[in-house]
């Protein structure tokens, strides 16, 4: 480990240091970088998936020495002057969206032809199981750069592959059945480059479990020199996954970046050009919280936090921490299509309501509630209404607004069923506001009204708006 140290501490960073901070400020501000550092790469945050979930008494302080054993750093769990440096120095800026990141220093495999080995098996599935998954690993990494693998069956290879449990060897015991899974070296010699696998854990095929080729994959990326991301789209994004379907597993545009960045892009190619096969789509680009053209697909309230939905995420304010956090919408609701139309909560029942084409789900806290999706024309509304544009429910009022072009509806909460005298004009009851509508949101006593990247505030006494706003302003942008 004293070799990965020194590496560590030698190594060449490529992005820029975070900036020194000299007042007297200077402990709240190192630990206010270390907490940063710790949720970016050692996932300190409490993600209700996430596998890192231990009952640890201080999470800081244990996240701490983590990454101090892992780094080859004495072990002292407190911000002493060497974990500091190592904190500032491997970082770029703060990104506007998540974004890969290397090991300090940047090691990686000076050759591109590797050799990997699979030393042992698992019991838990049988072994060909083992060697697709292995191969099928590697061939998400070979796919996408000039990396080319090839199997050993004795002696050392670059990449050794092992299961093995508890106490294996090396400064990193296994912990039984949960939290860690498996754990890779970044490239170098000796045990640089190695993969372990925790074998308390039920190693499967399937999405039920714990997925060997998800984790391989993850780990190989370790393996080739990659960190974690703190794109939550990535596979080297801290947090497993439960899958809807394995067979169209894709590298996020964020992966390739990274895994490009060390070794560039293939020089021969490896996709058969003879015969032509299905267009494969663009990997998508993650929205950007601060690009001034930002539009939202839908916003919503939730248990006091506020949703803000685009494409196949959402950020997500919190009264504790202003900074909106980025998630995909399938890592909280698997169930859920992306690109939504409208959501709106009613906190009574605490149910949000999500809504795409015809069809709506009602949502409680994780859960997709039994029985939805179900028709919009089931609330009332008539056959030649494809979809909503926008929704927001009125607490005291009990009811429901719906915003469809240039008109709205209004669906009463109580009787569960459409008020008469509906539709009417957005224009004759929300003068100011320029339909259509994408997504509206109440707070403060003021209602949002969110059409491309404009926001709209609008005052419900004076009937009148009162500001126009960048529909990312809730971001902090
Ligand atoms: N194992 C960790 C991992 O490979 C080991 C680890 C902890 C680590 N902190 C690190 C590695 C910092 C590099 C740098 O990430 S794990 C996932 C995922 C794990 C986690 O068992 O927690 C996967 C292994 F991403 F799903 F959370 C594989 Cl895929
Ligand atoms: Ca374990
Ligand atoms: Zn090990
Ligand atoms: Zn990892």
């Amino acid at each position: 480990m004293n070799r990965l140290a020194t590496l560590v501490l030698l190594g060449l960073s490529v992005c820029s240091a975070y900036p020194v901070n000299g007042d007297g400020k200077e402990e709240d501000a190192n630990m206010d970088l270390a907490q940063r550092y710790l949720e970016n790469y050692y996932n300190l945050t409490k993600k209700v998936e996430s596998i890192y979930r231990r009952k640890d008494i201080s999470p800081i302080d244990n996240k701490i020495r983590e990454m101090q054993k892992f780094l080859g750093l004495e072990v002292t769990g407190k911000l002493d002057s060497n974990t500091l440096e190592m904190i500032r120095k491997p970082r770029c800026g703060v990104p506007d969206v998540g974004h890969f990141t290397t090991f300090p220093g940047t090691p990686k495999w000076s050759k591109t032809h590797l050799t990997y080995r699979i030393v042992n098996y698992t019991p838990d599935l049988p072994r060909e199981a083992v060697d697709a998954a292995i191969e099928k690993a590697l061939g998400v990494w070979k796919e996408v750069t000039p990396l080319t693998f090839s199997r050993m069956q004795e002696g050392e290879a670059d990449i050794m592959i092992s299961f093995a449990v508890g106490e294996h060897g090396d400064f990193y015991p296994f912990d039984g059945p949960g939290a860690t899974l498996a754990h890779a070296y970044p490239p170098g010699s000796g045990i640089h480059g190695d993969v372990h696998f925790d074998d308390d854990e039920k190693w499967t095929e399937k999405a039920a479990g714990t997925n060997l080729f998800f984790v391989a994959a993850h780990e190989l990326g370790h393996a080739l020199g990659l960190m974690h991301s703190a794109n939550p789209e990535a596979l080297m994004y801290p947090v497993y996954r439960s899958f809807k379907d394995l067979a169209g597993f894709r590298l996020s545009q964020d992966d390739v970046d990274g895994i490009q960045f060390l070794y560039g892009a293939p020089t021969t190619p490896k996709t058969n050009y003879v015969t032509p096969t299905e267009p494969v789509p663009p990997r998508s680009k993650t929205p950007a919280k601060c690009d001034p053209a930002l539009s939202f697909d839908a916003v919503s309230t939730l248990r006091g936090e506020i949703l803000f939905f685009k494409d196949r995420y959402f950020w997500r304010r919190s009264h504790w921490s202003p900074e909106p956090g980025l998630h995909l919408i399938s890592s909280f609701w698997p169930s859920l299509p992306s690109n939504l139309d409208a959501a709106y909560e009613v906190s009574s029942k605490d149910t949000v309501f999500v809504f795409k084409g015809n069809k709506f789900w009602a949502v409680r806290g994780n859960e997709v509630q039994a029985g939805y999706p179900r028709n919009i024309h089931t609330l009332g509304f008539p056959a030649t209404i494809r979809k909503v544009d926008a929704a927001i429910s009125n607490k005291e009022q009990k009811k429901t607004y719906f915003f469809v072009e240039d008109k709205y509806w209004r669906f009463d909460e109580k009787t569960q069923t459409m008020e008469r005298g509906f539709p009417r004009r957005i224009e004759d009851d929300f003068p100011g506001v320029e339909p259509k509508v994408d997504a509206v949101l109440e707070a403060f006593g003021f209602l949002y009204f969110f059409s491309g990247s404009s926001q709209y505030e609008f005052d419900p006494n004076a009937k009148r708006v009162t500001h126009i706003f960048k529909s990312n302003s809730w971001l902090l942008c």
